[in-house]
């Protein structure tokens, strides 16, 4: 039997309660359902969009899964839930966000979802960890490398650092 197994990269950001216990907790949660086959290490980021909310930690995890990616943003959106996520405030300070930054190379425009993250190419807080994971991934519209997309944001990058590995 062939098993469709899909490559699928998520972002992962908290900015509310104990940053790096709900990086933790979203880990567990995440690995119950899916096979987790790496993850970067945790930064520490400026806000984005809306200065005036707590900083980051921010990180990116690559899994495995043969949920189709309707089903990926149900699990995301429930254990963001039940990580105390209040939805329908967007640029509020969460406990976790869980964004699907690239499902394979698929490109998905719904109205609920559309992958890969629209905003994916300009964030550095994105490209940072994802370049530790996959730098030479390929974005499939721009068809640049994840090493090449943050070679360009690089020159405005402020405010992503990297925390040091305590364990
Ligand atoms: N997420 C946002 C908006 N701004 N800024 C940082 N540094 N990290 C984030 O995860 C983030 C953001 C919307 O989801
Ligand atoms: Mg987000
Ligand atoms: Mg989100």
């Amino acid at each position: 039997m062939v098993v469709d197994m899909v490559t699928v990269y998520l972002g992962l950001g908290s900015n509310l309660g104990e940053r790096q216990e709900n990086l933790d907790k979203v880990l567990d949660y995440l690995s119950q359902r899916l096979k987790i086959t790496g993850v970067s290490s945790v930064y520490d980021t400026e806000p984005v969009g809306n200065p005036q909310q707590p900083r980051f930690l921010n990180m990116v995890c690559c899994v495995r899964t043969m949920l189709k990616p309707g089903e990926l943003l149900i699990l995301a959106k429930g254990i963001e839930r039940k990580m105390g996520r209040q939805p329908g405030r967007p640029n509020s300070p969460r406990p976790i966000d869980i964004d699907i930054l690239l499902y394979g190379s698929e490109v998905i425009n719904s109205p609920d979802l559309v992958i890969p993250h629209p905003r994916l190419s300009r964030r550095a807080f994105v490209l940072v960890p994802l370049a530790e994971l996959a730098p030479d991934l390929v974005h499939p519209q721009n068809n640049k490398s994840v090493k090449e997309l943050l070679k360009e944001v690089k020159l405005g990058v402020q405010g992503v650092l990297k925390l040091e590995d305590n364990g």
